[in-house]
């Protein structure tokens, strides 16, 4: 099958300059909404795509986008939420290195839709390139025409600023960041109301992810039906899929919708690396729940990750081998959650590190049974309905499913009073 390849990127890795990405019919889906299609008129083409969000949570897009109050007043503001934290994601940082105006023309045509006049890229503090990259962009898309007063010659006015962030995976949650880029502490919001209705400021507001706006211009220009042929299953489009771990290649790439775990592993990862062998996977970043060997026939869209007891999440698959200690390796992830909580909430603030603790323990021989009932219980109470955001419920997600597949692994530590595994230390 040819490369259903919807993102321009250089095989280089350099960024495509302007000049290069109108070679490549960039910006023509602006000049075509610009011209031809109204705002309600935009928002449909993206609905009839069933572009689902490529953050972790797979909300509609197009449906997002049309909950912004068509009587509201005032400004409406469109963010990109670049704030890429997500553990073994590194999908957006591609894309805003690879093709910095892909993305801001899929914010362009994102705020005409909703008729913001102000956009801002939020972006994770450590994209240190990235932010270089994306203010050369916004500053050539101004001096082209397409951003500030009466856009290419139309009635429409936008402003674009690039956000760094002071680097709180935190901010990755749409209301924590529209606090921190009000000046105040990166907490969650109480939702509802959401952003869309009460955002930045109190007014209505978009925050869609980087690979989620990046579709947008082909999505414009190709429509709907296009976009959603791309896909092997019923969620539409293509995915840009990533893999870590003790594999040979690891790697981001863009495919369709739906390709199995295998797939990923062995064709585009190259397969585990001479010595290891897979024992599982977090199929989309560190908040998610791990499948086994007996999963690696999952379609890897919203709806086939969940069927099998996890979530796509960003679809970055990050690997277990069977010489790294499932211990030691949760233990890693819930010292990065415990460090990330905001604290605002008792559950998150004083479970997480509770929690990590344990694991610590458990990994240095010191755990017993009695530990092991305590994290199930702490999956529960951390667990989604208890605490004020998704942070801690994400985080049990790989403590849950560990506890579930490497159990015997948990046992071993306490039987042996010892770590079995050579490579045992993940701090
Ligand atoms: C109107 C409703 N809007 C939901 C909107 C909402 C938001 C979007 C998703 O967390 C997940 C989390 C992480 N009326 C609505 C509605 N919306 N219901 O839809 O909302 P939600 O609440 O489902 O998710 P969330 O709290 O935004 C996102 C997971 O993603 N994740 C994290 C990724 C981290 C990054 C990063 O590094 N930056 O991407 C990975 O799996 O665990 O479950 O816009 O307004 N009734």
């Amino acid at each position: 099958m040819e490369k259903p390849l919807t993102q321009h990127i250089p095989a280089s890795g350099a960024p495509l300059h302007l000049k290069e990405y109108e070679a490549v019919g960039g910006y023509a889906a602006l000049r075509k909404v610009l011209q031809e299609l109204t705002p309600a008129e935009v928002t449909d083409k993206v609905k009839d795509a069933n572009l689902k969000g490529r953050g972790g949570a797979g909300f509609s897009t197009g449906m997002k986008w049309s909950f912004v109050p068509a009587e509201a007043t005032g400004p409406r503001y469109l963010i990109c939420n670049a704030d890429e934290m997500e553990p073994g994601t590194f999908k957006d940082r591609w894309l805003l290195e690879g093709n910095p105006h892909q993305l801001l023309e899929g914010m362009i045509i994102a705020a005409y839709a909703i008729q913001a006049t102000q956009g801002f890229v939020f972006m994770r503090w450590a994209y240190k390139e990235a932010a270089q990259i994306m203010n050369q962009a916004i500053a050539d898309a101004y001096a082209a025409g397409y951003l500030g007063k009466n856009i290419l010659g139309k009635n429409y006015n936008l402003e674009m600023q690039l956000h760094t962030g002071v680097g709180r995976y935190m901010c990755g949650e749409e209301t924590a960041l529209l606090n921190s880029l009000e000046g105040k502490r990166a907490v969650p919001r109480a939702k509802p109301p959401f952003p869309q209705v009460s955002g930045l400021f109190g007014k209505p507001t978009i925050v869609n992810n980087v690979e989620t706006l990046s579709y947008i211009p082909h999505i414009i220009s190709k429509g709907g039906d296009w976009f959603k042929s791309l896909s092997y299953t019923a969620d539409g489009g293509t995915k840009i899929y990533g893999v870590s771990g003790k594999v040979n290649k690891p790697g981001a790439w863009e495919l369709p919708m739906g390709v199995t775990m295998r797939e990923l592993l062995e064709e585009h990862a190259g397969g585990m690396k001479a010595g290891y062998r897979f024992r599982g996977a977090l199929p989309g970043g560190a908040s998610t729940d791990f499948l086994t060997d007996v999963h690696l026939d999952v379609k890897m869209d919203f709806a086939g990750v969940a069927a099998a007891g996890s979530r796509l999440g960003t679809g970055t698959m990050v690997i277990l081998d069977d010489r790294t200690c499932p211990v030691g390796f949760v233990h890693n992830l819930e010292h990065f959650f415990a460090q990330e909580s905001c604290g605002f909430c008792t559950p998150c603030r004083e479970g997480l590190p509770w929690t990590e603790k344990i694991l610590y323990a458990l990994e240095q021989g010191q755990g017993t049974y009695a530990d092991l009932e305590q994290l199930e219980m702490h999956t529960k109470l951390l667990g989604p309905g208890n605490t004020f955001c998704a942070l801690a419920p994400g985080a049990m997600e790989p403590l849950q499913s560990a506890l579930k597949y490497f159990r015997e692994d948990f046992e071993q530590h306490i039987k042996e009073k010892k770590c079995p595994y050579a490579d045992h230390t993940h701090r």
